[in-house]
């Protein structure tokens, strides 16, 4: 089956030419697809995803894991593969490793089996190429596409193309690491789809992960199985137990890690991703945090916008990072001595700036700590106990922030809110109140 590359993504082709309103309606499906707003036309936000470096095979149907539709699959778990030719950005040896390793992503998990053959015709035939290549889906120069790969057929079919006018790399950051590319791609060539999960290997969206500690994500795991079954060499009573899952804005048990404000959005941090919501916007878009900071922790411990700075400060540890934009600020990591927090402090559980009377509370253990903003010192008189100010708050603070003038106190699974200035409590509500669980 071929797979033509992404249309939406160029200027002239088959979307424009069907005129105005299927530009519109497939702008809208593409909106949908990345969580952002859906406005039928081109916003800034829109543009900025569509510039983002990604696969050239067009996004289907809007879900989690998605195949190509019609069970399209290999017949057989003995496959082969052969590398056609070489980048000049990497050793043989190199391309040759990146391959395997990307083949054995997805061996680990099904009853496939990958053989590599050095001449005649593989089931996928591996190659890079640069502009117009042989198969009437031209790349389109440096960043854009990467590569496309092809549905399980005889022929072309399984096949991956990568795009040479791109810097492919090893494990560098870089450039584009060629085993990252070739695994999505290769999830094609096994009959997988796109998926909407922005943590899933098959979301459409490239993004850097260290292929040293890769583990392929619980979502590409349930649809690889879903056409091929596991993996007949794994104990099926302990299958895959680091596969790592998306954190899912409907689980009413979660914790989240920090929460922030940044320029009237609220950010809502969780493991390696954050939500970000729109004031206007009904679902909040989930991001990998290294999509939009690619120097930034995951898992951090808290979160605060410091609207004296313009900046956006994210604790990890005894470590603090700023950020403006996207672009980390010189001269961070810092430690958070830098606050005056004494050196006791291992750990921040929550910070909270407050509007009103701009300071800003940072949570450790039962106590908290208020730092002037204007006089960069910390308050006389603190610690002090979190219960003293925060009436009901028995256990620990886990994240905090302020949002039309409520202060919002994190608390494991519980959300409590308050008026920062009477100390009155109003509601207490789930840690995914503010994330508006979609699923029905
Ligand atoms: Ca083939
Ligand atoms: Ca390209
Ligand atoms: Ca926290
Ligand atoms: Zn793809
Ligand atoms: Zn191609």
């Amino acid at each position: 089956m071929l797979v033509p590359s992404l249309s939406y993504c160029k200027e002239s082709g088959p979307v424009v030419r069907r005129g105005i309103s299927s530009v519109t309606k497939k702008l809208s499906e593409m909106q949908r697809f990345f969580g952002l707003q859906i406005t039928g036309t081109l916003d800034a936000d829109t543009l900025a995803m569509m510039k983002k470096p990604r696969c050239g095979v067009p996004d289907g149907k809007i879900a989690r894991f998605s195949t190509f539709g019609g069970n399209l699959k290999w017949e057989k778990n003995s496959l082969t593969y052969r590398i056609v030719n070489y980048t000049p950005d990497m050793s043989a040896t190199e391309v040759d490793n990146s391959i395997e390793k990307a083949l054995q992503v997805w061996a680990k998990v099904t009853p496939l089996r990958f053989t590599r053959i050095y001449s005649g015709t593989a089931d996928i035939m591996i190659s890079f190429g640069r502009r117009n290549h042989g198969d009437f889906y031209p790349f389109d120069g440096p960043d854009g596409t990467l590569a496309h790969a092809f549905a399980p057929a005889a022929g072309i079919g399984g096949d991956a193309h990568f795009d040479d006018d791109e810097t492919f790399t090893f494990r560098s950051n870089s450039g584009y690491v060629l085993f990252m590319v070739a695994a999505h791609e290769f999830g094609h060539s096994l009959g997988l789809s796109h998926s909407d999960d922005p943590g899933a290997l098959m979301y459409p969206v490239y993004s850097y992960r260290n292929p040293e500690t890769f583990t392929l994500p619980r979502d590409d795991i349930n649809g690889i199985q879903s056409l091929y079954g596991p993996n007949p060499d794994v104990d099926p009573r302990d299958p895959n137990p680091t596969a790592p899952t998306t954190p899912d804005a409907c689980d009413s048990t979660m914790v989240l890690d920090a929460v922030a404000t940044l320029r009237g959005e609220l950010l809502f941090f969780k493991d390696s991703f954050f939500w970000r919501s729109y004031p206007q916007s009904n679902t909040p878009q989930q991001t990998l945090i290294n999509n939009f900071w690619p120097d930034a922790p995951d898992n951090i411990d808290a979160a605060y916008e410091s609207q004296q700075l313009d900046k956006l400060l994210l604790f990890k540890g005894r470590r603090v990072w700023a950020f403006n934009a996207y672009d980390l600020v010189l001269g961070y990591p810092r430690s958070i001595s830098t606050f005056g927090l004494p050196s006791t402090v291992r750990k921040v559980d929550a910070v909270l700036y407050d509007v009103e009377s701009r300071k800003t509370l940072f949570f450790v253990g039962d106590n908290y700590y208020s730092y002037d903003e204007a006089r960069k010192t910390m308050d006389q008189g603190f610690p002090k106990r979190v219960d003293e100010k925060f009436s009901g708050l028995t256990s620990k603070v886990t994240a905090a922030f302020q949002y039309r003038g409520f202060t919002y106190i994190y608390s494991g699974p519980y959300m409590f809110e308050y008026s920062l200035r009477t100390g009155r409590l109003f509601r207490v509500l789930k840690n995914n109140y503010f994330l508006r669980c979609t699923k029905y």
